[in-house]
Order: structure tokens, then sequence, then C-alpha cells
């Protein structure tokens, strides 16, 4: 008899550490062109198509990407349903001792994974890791079939929440068509969107390593540490390695932690990384597994109009992100990476809010390198109904969609808490917080988030009105996206102005909380001029900007300016688009629109309300 498909592991429930290749773990990247087959009428399941080798119309697609737009054929772009991606799993000769994992970075929407048939796990949400344990599936020196099932189909318990239905097809209604309805305005990209790699651990190993840093005294930290192994009794030593590599000798260690003297400050711009070196030893004294997990050490306060990292009050400047561009979409895309923070320095931005979904493990890393501050979101994006029917509803966000969140705030707490960068947590973008049901939904996310991360300030992004909304008073930062001056106010920045400038007041008065513009903007077409500042010209872009700035500067509860977006992206169509989202301050290739040169202008000087504070 086969062996039950072991149960899959998410980052909070451990052995789903980020992948590390040393003398006991290695790594195989299973990157590359794989083949892909479309579930058009949605028959894969009932087929049985993970039983044999795909057959039929077969694609071949990279690994990681999104599959949407990589092919000349909207019906493949816009298809509801499922994919099945399918490559050969070569297991080393060599790992033959080993403890063999697949190890998923994400798999949109919904991944079912099967070895020769056999189906080894499922997991929900497309934007945080999960792994599985081959265990017996599997001999050292063999080759099997892996066929992933993505599903991108996505309801009310989904974060991000949409609606799909089937429906006559217009042109013969004897067929049937599968529609869905997404509550955010972003292409629903899918597939294998992340790396997928196979690990090779020792069979006693180190699950997880959470580390917490806490300042004692002016330059004395603490460094508490939690390591779990799956090797009873578990012993382990730990050294710490300053950002240069070299050792360094604690004043002092205990059962799980250690004390040092003034360590060097992950400050934002200057991303001073340690790490945690972890060795698991057996009960003779010899090593059976290492893990290196990094770390910073810094501070985060909030008061009731400023935000303090290190105890310096911090003004964020920088932009709403998506982690997406053309061809690939939304994936990890390491030459984009690496230019857009490129971009992100040339322009002096400081911080980034991960909207609307966590970022790529290798995103976080160079944040962390880069002393790049981030709002790291969850991907609870689609909460809202503005015509105001309610949301927090039975049929709609309800007790499973509730659960999932909080399995998704547990999820991501795991994979990011080391990351210096990550300075707060967003736990949702644009939500109907005003309605009633969103205060008890939203105090057990916010509750549940702050239990498992006392150290880091919470928000929740929010487009309503001050005086609507009914989880504001729950959070520690006021976020806010306004768009006066383009979807209210179209193109009257006089009066755009002096509304924006009476509603971050009034959140302030209301809430005594530091506010921060998480998004505005204005939708621009690179190359389109006008002397008259006229609505999609980059004049216009500017013209916009300028007038936030000016209110901004004013107020000294506000603590940053997070334009919407670094750069274009694509949407789903519609008329308030034009190819995409435009409001990007560079293009979707990142060519810098004219307004990148005005806020690489304002972003070299410190602004003078934080000048005058940390003197
Ligand atoms: C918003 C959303 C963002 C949209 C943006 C827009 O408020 O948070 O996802 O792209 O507005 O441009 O409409």
């Amino acid at each position: 008899m086969d062996p039950e498909p072991k149960a899959i592991s998410t980052p909070s429930t451990g052995d789903c550490l980020y992948p590390q290749a040393n003398r006991f773990r290695d790594v195989r990247d299973l990157g590359g062109m794989w083949r892909l087959k479309i579930d058009w009428d949605d028959q894969g399941l009932s087929e049985a198509w993970h039983s044999q080798p795909l057959s039929g119309e077969i694609l071949h697609a990279p690994v990681p990407a999104a599959y949407n737009d990589l092919f000349a054929d909207a019906k493949i772009r816009d298809h509801v349903g499922a994919v099945y991606y399918e490559t050969e799993l070569q297991i080393p000769a060599t790992w033959k001792s080993q403890s063999i994992h697949l190890r998923f970075d994400a798999a949109a929407h919904h991944a079912t994974v099967w070895l020769d048939g056999k189906e080894l796990g499922k997991h929900k949400g497309g934007f945080l890791p999960f792994a599985i344990d081959l265990g017996a599936h599997v001999s050292a020196g063999r080759a099997y079939r892996l066929t992933v099932r993505c599903d991108n189909r996505l309801d009310w318990t989904c974060l991000p929440a949409g609606e799909h239905w089937e429906e006559p097809h217009p042109s013969d209604p004897s067929r049937t068509r599968r529609r869905q309805e997404i509550h955010f305005d972003f292409i629903n990209d899918t597939g294998l969107t992340r790396p997928v790699r196979l690990l090779a651990l020792p069979e006693r190993r180190i699950t997880s390593v959470s580390i917490c840093p806490r300042r004692k005294s002016v330059s004395l930290w603490t460094v508490e540490y939690s390591i779990n192994s799956n090797s009873d009794p578990c012993v382990t030593s730990v050294r710490i390695l300053d950002p240069d590599e070299k050792e360094v000798i604690p004043i002092e260690s205990g059962r799980n932690f250690l004390a040092l003297e003034s360590p060097r400050l992950w400050k934002p711009g200057d991303g001073q990384v340690y790490t945690l070196e972890v060795a698991l030893q057996d009960e003779l004294g010899s090593t059976l597994d290492t893990y290196r997990q990094t770390f910073g050490f810094r501070t985060v306060e909030t008061l009731s109009d400023s935000f303090l990292i290190n105890g310096q009050e911090f003004y964020f400047r920088g932009f709403g992100k998506h982690e997406e561009s053309a061809t690939r979409g939304r994936c990890l895309d390491l030459p984009m990476l690496t230019k857009d923070f490129s971009l992100l320095k040339w322009i002096g931005a400081n911080s980034i809010r991960t909207s609307h979904y966590p970022y790529s493990e290798e995103f976080m890393q160079m944040a962390d390198r880069a002393g790049l501050v981030v709002i790291d979101e969850a991907p609870a994006v689609g909460f809202n109904q503005f015509d105001g029917t309610p949301v927090y509803h039975p049929d709609k966000a309800n007790e499973k969609t509730l659960a999932h969140h909080l399995d998704v705030m547990g999820d991501l707490l795991a994979r990011d808490s080391h990351h210096p960068s990550v300075v707060m947590w967003s736990v949702a973008n644009e939500a109907a917080t005003e309605q009633e049901a969103a205060r008890p939904y939203f105090k057990s996310v916010i509750e549940g988030t702050r239990q498992l991360d006392p150290s880091r300030p919470i928000t929740i992004v929010e487009d309503r009105a001050p005086s609507q909304s009914l989880v504001a008073d729950m959070v520690d930062v006021v976020s806010i996206n306004r768009y006066f001056g383009w979807y209210q106010y179209c193109a009257d920045l006089d009066l755009a102005e002096v509304k924006l400038e009476e509603d971050m007041r009034e959140w302030h008065e209301r809430f005594d909380k530091p506010v921060i513009m998480a998004e505005y903007g204005a939708d621009t077409i690179h190359g389109f001029h006008s002397v008259t500042e006229d609505l999609f010209t980059e004049e216009f872009q500017i013209a916009t900007v300028s007038r936030y700035h000016a209110v901004f500067d004013r107020l000294p509860h506000v603590i940053g300016e997070h334009i919407w977006n670094f750069a274009d992206f694509a949407t789903k169509p519609g008329i308030k688009r034009i190819w995409g989202n435009r409001k990007g301050v560079f293009t979707r290739e990142r060519h810098p629109k004219s307004v990148a040169h005005v806020l690489r202008e304002r972003w070299s000087q410190t602004p003078q309300k934080i000048d005058a504070h940390n003197k």
C-alpha cells in the first residue's frame, strides 16, 4: 500500500524555510520549459488527466511565469478555470539518505500536485509558499512525472476575492461559458509564478527559525530566537554573523537568547543585515543540519503624528507597486526585480507597499539589503462593494473567508517576520469598512496578527470617508487611498486640494493616529503633453501630485506619500483603462514619465518637518 500523502506544510506549519544549499542541504531548481495544457472544458479532474502523461493540445511554458500573456491568444489570457503543468522530476542518485521535498514559492491560486498520478497535496492561495514532503513516494536516482493543476477561480472565501459562474454562450446557447468577476484592478495572472524547487534535507533537521531582536537600552540588544526541528531531543547551537560575515561574540547568552552590545542598526537606505547561523546536533554532538536566517536590528514605533524607526522620525516616500511586467506577468522576474530596485534608488524612494499581495521572497531579501522600508500587505483585496451591498455576509465574506484570512496572516508573518525591512503589516486594501460586520471581522484579523507579532504596527488601507470607517480605531496607522482630482472632482485641482486637506485633517481628528497617503495619482499616457494640464498628460500628473504634496507638507500628522503606481500595469478591460492602468511614474517597460524627475528632485531633500523633528 502506498503511504498516504503527507500534509502540505506552509511557513506557519514549519518545514517551509527558504531553500538553502549547504553541507547538509541541497536545492535543485525546476525552472525551465514545462508542458502546459489548458483545461478548456473543466474535464481534467473527471478524466483524471494527472493519471498519464498530458496529451492532446500541449503548449510549452516557462516556469516561473504567469501563463496568461505568453501566447498570442486572448482565450488563454482570459481562461477561467484550470491548467495543467507537467515536467519530469529526476531525483539525483546522490540524494540517497536525504529527505526529499518539493517547494512551490507560489502557485496561483489553487494548486493540486501529483507525482506519477498520485496526489501529494493541495494548496489554496497564490502568493505564499508551500512544501510537500515526498517521503516514501520517491527514491534517489529515479525519474517521475510531476503534474500540477493550477486553478484561477476565485470566490468569496479566497484572498483576493472574486466570483465565478457559468452562463449560456451568447452565440451558441447550447454551450456554456465560464465567467469570472474579480473585484480588483489587476489581471488575474495565474500559474507557477514563482520558483519550484526540489530540496534534499537531512532526515533530522531544522524546520523553522524565528528571531526577535529587542533593544534593552541605548546600546544593549537581545536576540531571542526559537528554533524548531523534527528531531527530539533537539540540541542547537547558534552563531551571529555581522553584515561583513564576521562572527559577533555576544556579551551574554542563555537559553534561546543572546545579548549584544552596539550592533550595527538596520536603517532606511542602509540595510545592515545580520545572520543567525543555527546548527542542529545529535546527542553526541555531531552536526546534523545547519541553516542561516537573516535579520536586523531596528526599532519601530508609532506616535499620534509620527512613525519612528530607531527613534528617528521616518517619512515614507515611494510607491504602491505591482510585481509584474509585460509578457511574463505577475511572477518572480529577477532582471525586472533588479531594475526596479535600481529605479527606486535613482528616484530617491525609501519605501514601498507590497500592494496588493505578498511579494516574492527574493524581493524581500533585496529590500533588506537595500534598506528599503516595506509595508507588507496580505492579498486581501476585493472586499469592497461600491454599491453598498453587504460584503460580510454568509454568502460572501463569511467565517470561511475569515479563517483563510487568519491562515494567510499566519503564513505571511511566518515567512516575513525576520525581514528588518518590514515595518508594518497591512491586513487589507480597500475593504468595505463602513459595514457593521466589518468590525468583528477585522477585529479578529487585527488582533490575530498582533498576537503573532506584537513588535510591528498594523494598518488597513482605506478608501472610505473618515466618518464611515468602523475599523480605523483598531489599527496603529491610518492609510488612505485618495483620487481627488481624478475619480472625484475630476480635473478640478483647486477643489481637490481643499477637499484633500479637509479629509486628511478629519482622519487625524477622529482617530488621533498618523496618516499615510497610500495611493494617489492620475492616469498618464507617456508622451502626451499639453500646456494646459489636460487629463492624461504628463503635465496633469505633475500638477496632481504637486497639489497633494503641498497638502502633505502643511500637515504634521502626514507621515508619508506612496504614489500610485510605480509603473503602468495590466488590468481587466474597462472604459477607465487605456490598455491597463496608466498611473505609473514609469511605463510598464520602466521608462520614466516627466513626473519621475519631479519626484526625484523632491525626494532628494529631507522633508522639513522631519528635519526639524530629528535635529
Ligand atoms: C485603488 C486601488 C488600486 C487601483 C487604483 C486605481 O484604490 O487600490 O488597486 O489600481 O485605485 O488606479 O484605480
